[in-house]
């Protein structure tokens, strides 16, 4: 058994996620996680919301809040709507906890110490219309990499470079729009990152199993000079980390707090502090996931994000981890996505384009939009949902093949046997080369679930479905039942079984379905196979089971076009 460590990217506090989001981290990393514990591992699953910053600021402003009370509600709500997804972390927590504060406070401490921070006496934007600096988001302009306008102050979104606000070109405020900007001296911390850069450089070369997307992304910024530079970690603003350090004021720094991106990776190590604190366990049931000297050194570590986020969690959080000199542990392999387009453009949270994670819980279920989303996870390129696709997905594999084997099993049986597993007869060598077929499946499916391949995992999970599907269309136990009775007893008998097994394997994809399929069958063994032979024995005759309810419905077409309509823009 393992002890497998796993963070999702956390996502900012500013309102709801939609499925691109969705997909590009939370998901994928349920998916591991409840896979990785399917298998007998111990896991710690952590998540929470990325609650400082311009982000968080600018959407309270709008919401007429105050910010900590707009926090407050927002991870309440992005809480509900994990739980809906299913989203199994062990704890979500909240990166303005005091665990954030004080853990932040300790490694700029400790950075300070070590000679990693230096105090900069830096040149800001300050907007005379505001009255106030324009740290990171609230400025916009044309980024000076690739020419896209609406580029905001820490990074372009469209080429993902970190920038500083004095970087864009025609800049403006993100708050009054005003163009009345001039640059003024105020004193900051900066990460000397750049001090790192070898020690960095070997890391990620070590890290030769790493997906592509990740590394090429991380030796871009390596490389480029301009990557690694030192880089301001404080900011003009009122909400955050205040900085302090060894419980003190930081002389100068008064007023000012943490830059987002140095304490939201930090809130990975603090939410596990809350976990612990959560359920009333002491400092050490945390610190053995983090700590190498204190049982860690054994834990593997996988973080799952967008690729626009690699560049913080190949640089500058392992730069502070480095930094602090404490054996603190380090990430083990980074699981990084494309994006998700939506039906032609792109998702849109300012524009209300696409789905959001609480309109796709008002129209269907979770597992439906968990399954067309892991399948078609922007696992190697970018990806697209369209209805079109979705429909489809969800007719064909979840309603066709696989709800329509657990229905038509249960329903012949109950018609023709009763409510109890059939006995008698016995399988022979067409079962046997079913068996034979499953098993080698489900260890490819093993194998590409353990690599984080998803769209090969979902794709031989498909294909183990498919299996089931065709051996009852072969066997034909309603046919079979009026020449020989105890012939389809057994083949229903094996199609029972099959079930379990299929909802065993499956539920790292579709826990809901699963959970009902087990529920059906009265069966509350959810050992993974490892033996497939022995796997479709475990419902023996005579075992009382209900006829589950639909498992996966259809879509039709109007629903289809009614949905296209309704999202194409303009949300609230
Ligand atoms: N909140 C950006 C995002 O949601 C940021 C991730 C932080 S991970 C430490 O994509
Ligand atoms: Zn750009």
């Amino acid at each position: 058994m393992a002890r497998i460590l796993i963070t999702s990217a956390i996502p900012y506090i500013n309102g709801i996620k939609h499925l691109g989001n969705l997909v590009g981290s939370q998901l994928p990393a349920d998916l591991f996680a409840r896979y990785m514990r399917a298998r007998g591992h111990e896991v710690m699953f952590i998540c929470a919301t990325d609650e400082h910053g311009t982000p968080a600021e600018l959407a309270a402003a709008k919401a007429g809040k105050p910010v900590a009370e707009y926090c407050a509600e927002m991870h309440a709500v992005q809480k509900g709507l994990s739980d809906g997804f299913g989203l199994s972390f062990d704890h979500f927590g909240r990166s303005s906890s005091e665990r954030n504060h004080e853990l932040t406070q300790h490694f700029a401490g400790k950075l300070w110490e070590n000679g990693y921070i230096e105090e900069v006496t830096e040149r800001q934007v300050y907007s005379q219309a505001d009255g106030r600096f324009l740290p990171d988001r609230y400025i916009e302009g044309t980024c000076p990499n690739c020419g896209y306008e609406k580029a905001r102050g820490d990074q372009c979104e469209n080429c993902t470079k970190q920038l500083d606000p004095t970087d864009l070109i025609n800049p403006r405020s993100a708050i009054s729009g005003s163009t009345d900007l001039e640059v003024r001296e105020t004193k900051h911390l900066y990460l000397r990152q750049s001090l790192l850069k070898d020690r960095l450089e070997a890391w990620i070369d070590s890290k030769t199993d790493w997906p592509v997307l990740t590394t090429s992304i991380a030796r871009k910024w390596l490389h480029d000079g301009d990557g690694l530079r030192d880089r301001g970690i404080t900011r003009d603003l009122d909400w955050g980390v205040p900085v302090r350090r060894g419980g003190e004021p930081w002389p100068g720094m008064e007023g000012k707090v943490f830059y987002v991106w140095f304490d939201a990776p930090i809130e990975y190590i603090a939410a596990t502090a809350e976990w612990a604190d959560a359920h009333g366990l002491g400092e050490p049931a945390w610190r053995r996931w983090w700590r190498t000297d204190e049982g860690a050194d054994d834990v593997r570590y996988v973080q799952f994000m967008g690729k626009d986020n690699v560049p913080f969690h190949t640089l500058s959080f392992p730069a502070t981890i480095m930094g602090s000199g404490e054996p603190w542990k380090l990430v083990d392999y980074i699981k990084s996505f494309n994006y998700l387009n939506y039906d032609g453009g792109q998702f849109s949270t300012s524009q209300g384009r696409g789905v959001f994670m609480d309109d796709a819980l008002d129209l269907l279920p979770a597992d439906y939009w968990r399954w067309w989303l892991l399948r078609n996870v922007p696992e190697n390129a970018d990806a697209e949902f369209t209805w079109e696709h979705f429909q489809a997905t969800v007719n064909k594999d979840l309603a066709d093949v696989l709800g329509n084997l657990a229905s038509r099993v249960t329903k012949f049986c109950r018609s023709r046997f009763g409510e109890a597993v059939p006995e008698g007869g016995t399988t022979g060598a067409f079962e046997a080369a079913l068996i034979a077929r499953l098993d080698k499946r489900v260890r490819a499916y093993e194998d590409h679930m353990e690599a984080m391949e998803i769209r090969k995992a979902a794709a031989e999970l498909r294909a183990l479905w498919a299996e089931g599907n065709e051996f009852l269309q072969e066997a034909a136990p309603w046919a079979a039942f009026k020449e020989d009775p105890a012939r389809a007893a057994a083949t229903i008998r094996l199609a029972f079984n099959l079930i379990r097994f299929y909802a065993v394997i499956s539920r790292p994809f579709i826990p809901d379905a699963s959970a009902r399929l087990m529920a059906a069958l009265r069966c509350e063994d959810w050992t993974w196979p490892d033996d497939v032979n022995r796997a479709l024995t475990v419902l023996p005759a005579g075992h009382a089971f209900e006829v589950p309810e639909v498992l996966f419905r259809k879509i039709t077409d109007d629903e289809r076009e009614a949905w296209r309509a309704r999202f194409a823009g303009g949300r609230g």
